[in-house]
């Protein structure tokens, strides 16, 4: 036995879903409005995980033009099967669930295939020991029950070849969601979330000899769930079950790491926890802790965990193209962000961080409470706003902007807006840009000539999922605006957790 750290993906990662093909384990995460689309992991031991790249990173494959915030790419699941790697997902801005499938994942995935007749979130695949693949996802329509649906798919065309049916309904909990199957021991296992992704989260499970049921629940349901418990993790849920090298059962899950006392809000984003389970022939699986996830847990890992890298950083005279730990807002228009010999030139247009609209930006997740984001600027043309911002969504974001040689904090609070008096600057040569926080706190600087003077600060509970309505989580940005397209250099990027 060997203990290991929650969460084992931090920062914005929610939705995980997990398989193990080709000598590794591999876990997807939502990503909404961000670009590319579906980030991608891969590791063996599954405590260690590298960003591999995304599963959806071309335009063709994916269009999030104007996507709203928290719309875009929801929940995905991914499956091996037959040498073929498959993901599948949903685009909420075109209303389409797809399928993207890989023979080799770190290579590039296929252009996506639309499923044709099934709608609703959080699709999964199931592949039979006969050969046949079964779709199951939520329900739409306002006419269909709550529940789990289910239909036969010949995954070559997307085509639906039996009829959609209501598998089950769940425990009665909100929001069943996030469906599963699992074939062990002559049953078809069905995990599923119930209560919504906030603080009523919860992973049930339910059984049957047929896949189309009737699917019989756990007399213990729930078996994951961190509700109503002291816990600082809190709406733990959305499971995927897999088996490691070794026959053990673990279960990946959402949950998010809170602030405040009695009342609760978390600014990470959901992130990735793992859990161990054993499961024994016949019966139902046993998660441990009692289906509560900690922050330290213990199971049977073939590896101890890696500790974490200190400060990453990104050069951009040594880097020849976007690092993948950044995303863009929607679909990027990539004549903006050019990397040339010695710095990255963000070009800007008319939109803003305000809008939905083609607005230059590029985000890194906060994975930490206590980190600084640094952001060096060069060769500022005369007619562009810029700066570094706490981003959750165009609606909630604390920006310090820089316009001339003036430089302020810019908080939007939904409909409240708040900017800070300026510091102005004779000169802003090799000027820097830093953001700092703890759990409470955003703090923004300028540093200049090896100085440093403070912008402004800002609460993070006010960017909060909890204040924002949000489904994603707190982004550290560098952007900029311009109406007649000019550009500002950008010379290095850090991001260091404190
Ligand atoms: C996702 C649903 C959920 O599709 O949140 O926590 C939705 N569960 O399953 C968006 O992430």
């Amino acid at each position: 036995m060997k203990t290991y750290k929650n969460p084992i993906i931090p920062g914005f990662y929610p939705d995980p879903s997990i398989c193990y093909g080709n000598g590794y384990f591999y876990l997807v995460t939502s990503s909404f409005e961000y670009y590319p689309g579906i980030p991608l992991f891969k590791s063996d031991d599954l405590i260690n995980w590298d960003k591999i790249g995304y599963c959806l990173d071309k335009k063709n494959q994916l269009y999030l033009d104007n996507a709203k915030t928290s719309s875009g790419l929801f929940a995905p699941t991914i499956r091996f099967f037959n040498g073929w790697f498959y993901v599948i997902t949903t685009n909420i801005t075109t209303n389409q669930n797809l399928l993207v499938k890989s023979k080799n994942p770190e290579m590039g995935w296929s252009d996506p295939v639309i499923i044709d007749g099934w709608s609703g979130i959080d699709p999964s695949l199931f592949f039979d020991d006969d050969g046949k693949v079964y779709i199951q996802g939520n329900s739409y329509k306002s006419d269909e029950p709550l529940g789990i649906f289910q239909a036969e798919i010949d995954l070559d065309n997307g085509k639906l070849v039996s009829e959609r049916r209501l598998i089950c309904k769940g425990t009665g909990g909100k929001a069943p969601e996030a469906p599963h199957i699992y074939k062990k021991d002559g049953f078809y296992y069905l995990v599923m979330a119930e209560g919504g992704t906030e603080y009523g989260h919860m992973s049930t499970i339910f059984r049957s000899h047929e896949i189309f049921g009737p699917y019989i629940g756990n007399p213990e349901n729930p078996i994951i769930t961190n509700r109503s418990t002291p816990s600082k993790i809190q709406c733990v849920g959305h499971a995927d079950l897999i088996q490691d090298k070794r026959d053990n059962w673990w279960a990946v899950c959402l949950g998010v790491r809170i602030n405040g006392s009695h009342s609760y809000y978390h600014h990470l984003g959901r992130e990735t926890f793992l859990i161990p389970l054993e499961w024994r022939e016949g019966e139902w699986p046993k998660v441990s802790n009692n289906g509560v996830v900690d922050f330290e847990m213990s199971g049977p890992l073939i590896n101890d965990q890696k500790a974490k890298h200190g400060e990453k950083i990104y050069e951009f005279n040594q880097i020849n193209k976007i690092p993948k730990d950044f995303a863009f807002l929607r679909n990027p228009e990539f004549k903006n962000y050019l990397i040339g010999e010695d710095q990255l030139l963000l070009r800007g247009t008319p939109d803003t961080l305000d809008s939905i609209g083609n607005v230059t930006f590029l985000g890194h997740r906060q994975s930490e409470f206590h980190m600084q984001f640094k952001v060096q600027f060069s060769d500022i043309s005369s007619n562009v706003n810029f700066g570094v911002s706490t981003f959750m969504s165009n609606h909630f974001h604390y920006d310090c902007i820089v316009r001339g040689n003036q430089i302020s904090l810019r908080k939007k609070i939904g409909s409240v807006e708040t900017l800070t008096e300026s510091l102005s600057f004779d000169t802003l040569e090799n000027i820097s840009l830093i953001i700092e926080s703890d759990e409470k706190f955003y703090k923004f600087l300028v540093e200049i000539d090896n100085e440093q003077y403070e912008i402004g600060q800002g609460e993070c509970a006010f960017l909060s999922t909890e204040i924002s309505g949000t489904f994603t989580g707190t982004m550290l940005g560098v952007f900029c605006y311009s109406n007649t397209y000019e550009t500002v250099g950008v010379k290095r990027i850090s991001y260091k957790e404190l």
